[in-house]
C-alpha cells in the first residue's frame, strides 16, 4: 500500500483530497469524477503498450485493450452522433495539435478566436506551437463582447484561411456553429470546433452541437463532460484515416489505455438520463450567479451567461483578478484570474475572474447554495474590510454540507 511504501506521496494525496473537500471549486474547467472513473484509471491497464488502433496494433496482448478502446469509441460516437472517433489524445492540447497536423501544412492560415478574448492557447497564441507553426489570424468580439460573426465572415473572405476554428475557454455565450460552418463552406476552409468547455452541455442538448457542422471536433473529457483528464477527436468519416495517423504516429506514441477505460466509463455515465439533469443544474447554478451579480451591480463580460461559466469584470471596483483569486483562496473559494476583452493588464494580474459551476454542481450545490457563494464573492469585491470570520464560516457550512 502507498501509505506504507511511500508515505510522502500518500500524505500529499490525502492533503489534496482534503483540500478538495474543504474548498468551493469554481474553476470552470475542473470537475469531480466518479469513483468508477477513478477505478478504471487506477487499473492494470496502465501496464499495457498499444500503439496503433484497435485491431491494428504494434504489440501483442492487446485483445482486452482493443475491446476497451472500441467501447470507448462506440460510446462517444453514440453520445455525440459522430461518424468517427479517436479517443487517444492525452489532452485537449494534444487533440488540437493532432487535428492541425492532419489537415494543415506549416505556414497555413487559420482563423480563430484570440486567447485574451476567451479563446485558447492552442488556437494560435504566439507562445504556443500553433501560433509558431501556423499563420493564425484572430476574429474579434463586437461591442457587445460576443463573437462578431459579420467581421468573422469578412476576415474569412479577406484572408482565405485553410481552417476556421471555433470554441473557447472563457466565453459565456452560445456559439453559432452553423453560421461559422457556412462561412467556412463559402471560403473553402475546413471547420474545426474545440468544444472542450461545453462538451457535457453539447452531449445533453443544452448547447447546439457542432458535430453536424464541423469537419473536426476536439474536446477534453474532464470539464463539463466529467471524465478523466484527457482528449478526444471526432470527425467525418472521410477524415478518419488522416486523424488517426496524426494522433499516432504523427504526434503521440502509446495510448494511455487506463485513461481510455476511464473515458469509456465517463461516456457511459454521460449517456444516462441523470447526466442531463446534472448539466441542467450546472446551467441553473450559473444563472443563479448571473441574477445575483446583476442585482448587486457586479459587472460581467456580455452581462451574463448561457452556459457553465461567467467572467466577472472587476475594473470598476479597482481590483485585479489576481487580488480576487488570492482573497477568495484565503476563504477556501478557488477561482482563476482571467483576462477580459480589451484587457489592459498582464495575464498575471488580469482584470477579471472566471467562475464556473461544473464542480460545485457535481458536489450537489443547488440555487440556494450558489446564492451564498455569490454573496461572499460580492462582499469581497465591494468591501476591502470584509468580515473574514463570517465569510469563512459560511464557506465551511457549505463544504461540510456536501462532504
Ligand atoms: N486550461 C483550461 C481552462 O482552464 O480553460 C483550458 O485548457
Amino acid at each position: 500500500m502507498l501509505k506504507d511504501k511511500d508515505v510522502e506521496i500518500y500524505e500529499l494525496i490525502k492533503k489534496e483530497e482534503l483540500r478538495q473537500k474543504d474548498t468551493i471549486e469554481l474553476i470552470a474547467s475542473e470537475n469531480v469524477v466518479s469513483e468508477e472513473v477513478m477505478e478504471a484509471m487506477g487499473s492494470v491497464l496502465t501496464n499495457k503498450y498499444a500503439e496503433g488502433v484497435p485491431g491494428n496494433r504494434y504489440y501483442g496482448g492487446c485483445e482486452y485493450v482493443d475491446d476497451i478502446e472500441n467501447l470507448a469509441r462506440d460510446r462517444v460516437k453514440k453520445l455525440f452522433g459522430a461518424e468517427h472517433a479517436n479517443v487517444q489524445p492525452h489532452s485537449g492540447a494534444s487533440a488540437n495539435l493532432a487535428a492541425y497536423f492532419a489537415i494543415l501544412n506549416p505556414g497555413d492560415t487559420v482563423l480563430a478566436m484570440a486567447l485574451p478574448d476567451g479563446g485558447h492557447l492552442t488556437h494560435g497564441s504566439s507562445v504556443n506551437i500553433s501560433g509558431k507553426y501556423f499563420n493564425f489570424i484572430h476574429y474579434p468580439l463586437g461591442e457587445d463582447q460576443r463573437i462578431d460573426y459579420e467581421k468573422l465572415h469578412q476576415m474569412a473572405i479577406e484572408y482565405k484561411p485553410k481552417l476556421i476554428v471555433a470554441g473557447a475557454s472563457a466565453y459565456s455565450r452560445i456559439i453559432d456553429f452553423k453560421r461559422i460552418s457556412e462561412v467556412a463552406k463559402e471560403v473553402g476552409a475546413y471547420f474545426m470546433v474545440d468544444m472542450a468547455h461545453i462538451a457535457g452541455l453539447v452531449a445533453t442538448g443544452l448547447h447546439p452541437s457542432p458535430v453536424p457542422y464541423a469537419d473536426i471536433v476536439t474536446s477534453t473529457t474532464h470539464k463539463t463532460l466529467r471524465g478523466p483528464r484527457g482528449g478526444i477527436i471526432l470527425c467525418k468519416s472521410e477524415l478518419s484515416k488522416k486523424i488517426d495517423k496524426a494522433v499516432f504516429p504523427g504526434t503521440q506514441g502509446g495510448p494511455l489505455e487506463h485513461v481510455i477505460a476511464g473515458k469509456a466509463v465517463c461516456f457511459g455515465e454521460a449517456l444516462k438520463p441523470e447526466f442531463k439533469a446534472y448539466c441542467e443544474q450546472i446551467i441553473k447554478n450559473a444563472k443563479t450567479f448571473e441574477n445575483y451579480f446583476n442585482e448587486h451591480g457586479i459587472k460581467m463580460v456580455t452581462n451574463g451567461t448561457d452556459n457553465h461559466l461567467l467572467l466577472l469584470d472587476l475594473t470598476e471596483y479597482g481590483k485585479t483578478g489576481k487580488y480576487m483569486e488570492d482573497e477568495l483562496s484565503k476563504l477556501n473559494i478557488v477561482v482563476n484570474k482571467n483576462t477580459i476583452p480589451n484587457e489592459k493588464l498582464s495575464p498575471n494580474l488580469a482584470s477579471g475572474i472566471r467562475i464556473g459551476t461544473p464542480a460545485i454542481t457535481t458536489r450537489g450545490f443547488k440555487e440556494e447554495d450558489v446564492l451564498v457563494v455569490a454573496e461572499i464573492i460580492t462582499e469581497v469585491i465591494k468591501n476591502d474590510n470584509y468580515d473574514y470570520d463570517d465569510l469563512s464560516y459560511k464557506v465551511r457550512k457549505l463544504t461540510e454540507k456536501y462532504n
